[in-house]
């Protein structure tokens, strides 16, 4: 059922020139508008008036009755209005090698191997690698994955002084970055959000990449990283439909899937796919385009992740491409304060990963991504769960509200909490996801 609010839509960004910018925090950048700040809309009666597009009907209005309908009609329509309108097209899957770098047999107190792979997307001088690092339990014979991209290195997941220091482009950081490159203090800084031991202890694998090996989190008209090795592939796609930094990322992780098909320590018919944050929005556009994701899980992915885009609360398209223009399209940015008029919402990407399971997280302290419309755009691709056979969100019917925080609702394929505290990854978004993936890996 389309959610229908009546209420007048109260205008948040003013239409001045751009005309500072200021990176207050790091991702985080205050915009000022001429002499005007962008102020977020936090109050549920002020949200815009809108009617959800609907996921089961087709561009020609027949609704969708059956999974054959869906797979053959509706998918592959809503797979091509978020590739136009949304992140941009991708070109085909390219050629990838790989080379082995590094072993280390006793790893995680030596209930690990842990291993770098180079993988090389694309051939000759334009080609782009990235570095995986694979923890795998020892003594086990093609684990179950969970395959996610990092912010800051794979020598922030964990102090081991052995984990090459990532020396590609990355946003600076105080003390842990020098002239936008690592340093020796960035090790292990970011190991908080990534509890290997946990994940070894239950039997899987873990597969992380510095997401800027796959392209660099600027702005550059997308001349370097993926977007330069796969120039020519595409030059075909339209200039203003071609793939941000999003699809990019998204499109290093299915290379980096094809890789780990070939692994023999791993199990590449059972890989999650998870992403914190603007990496949230990457892992459920992979889960969408990839099909051999089995599991999806978006962490307090907000604004053009799983957060429904017409409430147009906490952070909007308009802000979002104003600070960010490299992440999606250039189609998208037609939306800008004119949600309204986007053909797909954010609901329907969740609904693309279906049957395969899904996992939305989101956070008391994030209001910027807007945790209710996470969880509705969670609601409204129930319908197309059960269509394909599954329990949805669990139970004979999707809840009502949302729950209370700290208490997942993640019986059925579709997996959903709010966790009090801030926008971050912690032990306890961790233990859902290794819950629900033991359900649903295993
Ligand atoms: C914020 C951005 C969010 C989110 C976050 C992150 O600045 O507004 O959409 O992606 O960055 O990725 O850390």
């Amino acid at each position: 059922m389309p959610i229908l609010h009546s209420q007048g839509r109260v205008s948040q960004l003013p239409c001045l020139a751009l005309t500072g910018v200021c990176f207050a925090l790091f991702g985080l950048p205050t915009l000022t508008f001429g002499q005007t700040k962008f102020v977020a809309n936090y109050d549920e009666a002020k949200i815009p008036e809108y009617e959800l597009p609907p996921a089961l009907v087709t561009k020609s209005g027949s609704v969708v009755q059956s999974a054959k309908q869906w797979k053959q009609i509706r998918r592959p329509e809503l797979i091509q209005i978020f590739s136009e309108q949304v992140y941009g097209t991708a070109p085909k899957a390219c050629s990838i090698s790989h080379e082995l770098i590094s072993t280390k047999m006793d790893a995680v107190n030596g209930k690990a191997i842990r291993r770098e792979v180079d993988v090389t997307v694309g051939e000759g001088e334009a080609s782009t690698t990235m570095r995986l690092l694979i923890y795998t339990p020892k003594n086990a014979v093609k684990s179950p994955a969970f395959l996610g991209l990092n912010f800051q290195g794979n020598h922030s997941v964990d102090p081991d002084p052995s984990i090459s220091l990532n020396q590609n482009w990355m946003r600076n950081r105080q003390g842990t970055t020098t002239d936008n490159k690592a340093n020796e203090s960035a090790r292990g800084v970011a190991s908080s959000r990534w509890p290997v031991a946990m994940m070894i202890d239950q039997g899987f694998a873990l597969v992380t990449i510095y997401y800027g090996d796959i392209d660099p989190d600027f702005d550059d008209q997308f001349e370097n990283g993926i977007h330069r090795a796969l120039r020519t592939e595409a030059k075909s796609i339209p200039k203003k439909e071609k793939w941000g930094s999003i699809a990019g990322w998204a499109y290093g992780l299915s290379r980096a899937l094809d890789y780990l098909e070939m692994d023999s320590m791993i199990d590449g018919s059972r890989v999650a796919v998870f992403g914190h944050s603007r990496l949230g929005k990457t892992s459920l556009w992979a889960g969408a385009t990839d099909e051999r994701f089995k599991l999806v899980i978006s962490n307090n992915s907000g604004c053009g992740g799983a957060a429904i885009s017409r409430r147009a609360i906490g952070e909007t398209i308009g802000r979002i491409n104003t600070s960010f223009p490299h992440w999606f399209c250039d189609n998208y940015l037609q939306y800008n304060e004119n949600e309204n008029a986007c053909p797909v919402d954010q609901h329907q990407l969740i609904s693309l990963i279906a049957p395969r399971a899904v996992y939305v997280a989101s956070a008391t302290g994030d209001q910027w991504a807007d945790p209710k419309g996470e969880f509705l755009a969670c609601v409204e691709s129930d319908p197309v769960y059960r269509l394909l056979g599954t329990d949805g969100m669990g139970d004979k019917a999707p809840p009502q509200t949302s729950p209370p925080a700290d208490q997942p609702v993640a019986k059925g394929t579709i997996g959903y909490h709010l966790r009090t505290g801030k926008h971050d990854v912690t032990d306890f978004d961790w233990m859902q996801y290794l819950k629900f993936a033991n359900r649903h890996l295993k």
